[in-house]
This record gives structure tokens, sequence and C-alpha cells, in this order.
């Protein structure tokens, strides 16, 4: 692929995009109105595309990319595990290395929950499959502990889970839901614990996470504890638009699901693996859960890997229980492991978590607040290398803009010609950068954002008369 800005390149691959290419969650009539904008290479931080612009990126990809582009240990893991031994399965009586030696590791890296280890992984491609599979093991669990009436999952609003039918359904977004008679039955959900957008006159952050943690209860007792499987959630909702639960609110969801014995499933497909400054994000919300899905950043996106981490609690009975009969032909597939192991090495190696949670994430928190003092910028979260701020037209109601005029996708468009990549969720702009990014990057992404939104604000200003 070419380095160097290549028109004929860009027009050729934008016509064959158009003509072949559908696109995950893409009205295509529009995007082939704008073009598609092609990337061709990437090292650190930073992604070129075909017309050579250099974009920082501040989605690490799609919340993947945690040890950044270019990482040459990674692709070497890779190609030496192509060339040993390019897939095996995991099926009839056999395994290979690097899926048990990740297992191994995954298992010594995830803290203990009430005194017991998480023992054992199951491997799958994707978060989607993950959750999937999550679906399958909790209601195996009950039937095997001899309740099969416990078979509903309580999930949350506005909650990303996957694109699989059974993981869609999982999630709360009701656009999904929309398409495709969703969600199956046997899922249900509750209002997502978002402060901002839900809290009643003069209610503090406090009472409101004690509040939304309630609307837990109020399901299960709605539905019958004897019949609630599992709740599933989040640490920190990432596709909604970078939900920060109140302090009150995880302590709170804990105590529910502990009173009424049903499973917690963590999914932590964005906020693990140093992302939230921790390993894992239930230990920094001190929650316990018994089973962790994960993907993405677990090869920081350079291979496909996903997988559910379960504790002693399920993988006992499990593993007691006979066949569960449930599995993906790339289950542990041997090259997207040894990717996962020299990618837990080089994080472990450069301390990229503790990096986060001691040193880079409170200096982006504290450089992210600023952005407060900007005329359309109404409030401004972080937690770790995650963090989101809200456009608004009034700082003080937080009242939003009206919805034709697509305020985010206009703020995205001018962060790309600002050279950084931010995501807009509704009016909600957010971030999720490379965990390798230094206080000068920090600032570089900042000053970059301030001129986006000071070219939002014209643009606004200048359309709209604001
Ligand atoms: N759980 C969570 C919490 C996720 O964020 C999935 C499961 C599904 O993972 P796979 O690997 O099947 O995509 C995700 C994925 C966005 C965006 O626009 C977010 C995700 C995927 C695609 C787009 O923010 N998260």
């Amino acid at each position: 692929m070419t380095r160097e800005p290549n028109a004929e390149l860009t027009r050729e691959l934008r016509t064959l995009d158009a003509a072949h290419l559908l696109h995950p969650f893409t009205d295509h009539a529009a995007l082939a109105a704008k073009g598609v904008r092609v990337i061709a290479r990437a090292e650190g931080i930073w992604i070129w595309d075909t017309e050579g612009h250099r974009i920082l990126d501040g989605m690490s990809g799609l919340w993947c990319v945690n040890a950044g582009y270019g990482r040459r240990e990674l692709a070497q893991a890779a190609y030496q595990q192509m060339l040993e031994l390019p897939f095996y399965n995991t099926f009839f009586q056999t395994t290979t290395e690097p899926p048990v030696r990740l297992a191994q590791r995954l298992t010594a890296l995830a803290p203990p929950v009430r005194g017991q280890p998480f023992t054992h992984v199951f491997f799958t491609s994707s978060g989607s499959e993950a959750n999937d599979t999550n679906v399958r093991l909790v209601r195996r669990y009950w039937d095997l502990l001899g309740q099969p009436q416990r078979k509903v999952i309580i999930s949350r609003c506005n909650a990303y889970h996957g694109s699989t039918v059974a993981a869609a359904s999982l999630g709360g977004m009701s656009g999904m839901h929309e398409q495709g008679d969703l969600p199956i039955p046997g899922i249900v959900h509750i209002q997502q614990p978002y402060y901002w957008g839900l809290r009643e006159p003069g209610e503090t952050p406090e009472a409101f996470g004690l509040r939304a943690a309630r609307w837990l209860e109020d399901k299960i007792l709605e539905i019958g504890p004897q019949r609630v499987a599992a709740f599933i959630a989040e640490p920190v909702q990432g596709a909604g638009g970078v939900i920060i639960p109140p302090p009150t609110y995880w302590p709170e969801v804990q105590r529910i699901v502990q009173r009424y014995g049903i499973l917690l499933i963590s999914d932590e497909v964005i906020c693990a693996f140093g992302r939230l400054g921790h390993w894992f994000a239930y230990e920094k919300f001190g929650i316990q859960p018994d089973l962790v899905t994960f993907a993405k950043a677990v090869t920081s996106g350079y291979v496909p890997l996903g997988g559910v981490l379960v504790h002693e609690r399920v993988a006992r009975v499990l593993v007691e229980g006979g066949e569960f009969t449930h599995g993906y032909t790339y289950s542990g597939h041997p090259v997207a492991c040894a990717v996962a192991l020299a990618n837990l090495d080089l994080m472990q190696r450069e301390a990229l978590p503790e990096r986060v949670r001691h040193d880079t994430g409170p200096y982006l928190a504290e450089r992210w607040a600023t952005l407060a003092d900007h005329p359309l910028v109404g409030v401004t979260e972080s937690c770790g290398f995650v963090a989101g701020l809200v456009l608004t037209r009034d700082k003080a109601t937080l009242a939003p803009f009206p919805d034709a005029w697509e305020v985010g996708l206009l703020c995205r468009q001018h962060c790309f010609d600002s050279g950084v990549v931010m995501r807009a969720v509704g009016q909600r702009m957010i971030i999720a950068p490379p965990l390798t990014m230094t206080r000068a990057d920090i600032n570089t992404m900042i000053e970059r954002i301030v001129r986006a939104l000071d070219a939002t604000w014209a643009d606004l200003q200048q359309r709209h008369g604001l």
C-alpha cells in the first residue's frame, strides 16, 4: 500500500467499496454519496489515509488497539505461529499450546472473586460470539443445578453486547431491536445509569446511582427471583456513549445480585486490558462477576479473538456436568492466542494498565476537564482512557440541539479535518485512545479536539445563526 497521497488509488477503492462492500451500521447510499475514507497504514497512535492525511487515532481503531500500531513483536508472533502450526482445533480430544498457555495466563491475571479464582476460559473470535456463549453458559449452569426455570437474563437499555441475534438481544439498542424482531424471549432490559440523562431535579449522582441500581431489584422482583439467571452489564457503557455510573451504582448492584443469587456477567470487551487502568474492570469497581466477556484489546485488535473468563463457581458445575454442546471452529485459534500472549507480554513489560492508572489516566482526566470551558460543551467525564463530553446549546440545562442538525456527526467531521478521530454517539463525543500515549500526545490530542470544537461552533453559528 502506498505511503504517498494517491488520488487514483483512492478513487478506485471508493468505487469498488461502494460496488461490493457492505459496511457495519451504515446507510450505504449516504456513504457512497460522501465517499468512504481509505485508511492505508498506521504507526504508534497515528493513522494515514490514501489522501495523505495523518490523523491521531483517538479511538484506538474501534476501542481495541491498546498497545498502539506497528508493534513488530505481535506481527512476529503471528508469523512464527503460522509457520509452526497455523491451525488446529480444540474439539476432538486435541489441543494446541497457545490457547492452553493463554487460558492459564488470563486466569492468573484475573483477580480472585470471593476468595476463589477464575479457573477456565472459553475462546471465541469476537465479543458477540462470547456473549452468545454466555447466554448458553448461564442457562446450562442453572439446568445442571436443577433450576431450569432460571432463564431470564436482565440487561440494560443502550447497552452494546454485539451484533449476533443473542448478543443484539442482550444489547439495549432500540434501533437494533427494531430490525429483526429482537430481543429473543428471555431477555429483558432496565434503564441505564446515565445521570445526565435520567436524573431528577436536585438529585445527587450518589442518590441517582442507588436509584438506578434498584431498577435491577425491581425487575428481579417483577419477574420472580427464581426465574432470573443473570445480569449482564458493561462496567462503563462504551458504544452507548461512555456512560460512567456514579460511585454508588456498582456496590448496590453487587449487593442485589448477591442477595438473589443470580449470576453477574461483566462485559469487559472494551473495559479490560488496561482501558480503565486495570487488567480487568471488575477490579476497579469492586464487583464480583461470575463470567467476564473479553475481546478487542486481548490482542490489541491485531487479530480477532474473544472469550469468556469463567469463575470457579460456574466452571466447577460445567466441568462436572458432562458435554456442553457449544463451540466454534476457531475456539482457541493458535495464531490469535499466540498474538494475545505476545500482546500481554508487551502490556506487562510496558506496565500499560499501571501507567493509565497512575500517570496518563489522571493527566488525561485533568486535560479533558478543561474542555468544559468551551461554549459548546456541557459536561466532561473520563475514567482511565475513556472519556466523553456532551455537546449542548445551553450549558446550564444541557439542552440538546435539534436532532436534524446532526451536531455529533458535524463535530466528528471537524475532528477528522482537525486530524483527530473521535466517535459521535448522538450529541456525546467520546474517545478511547491507545494506552501508549504520552503526556505530550495527550496535549496534541486535546489541542486538535479544541480546534474541532471551535470549527463546529463556527459552523453552527453560520448554519443556524447561534
Ligand atoms: N460487548 C461490548 C461491550 C462491546 O463494546 C461487543 C461486545 C461485541 O464485540 P464484537 O467483537 O463482536 O464486535 C462490543 C463491541 C462502536 C462499536 O461504534 C463498539 C463495538 C463494536 C463495534 C462498534 O462504538 N463494541
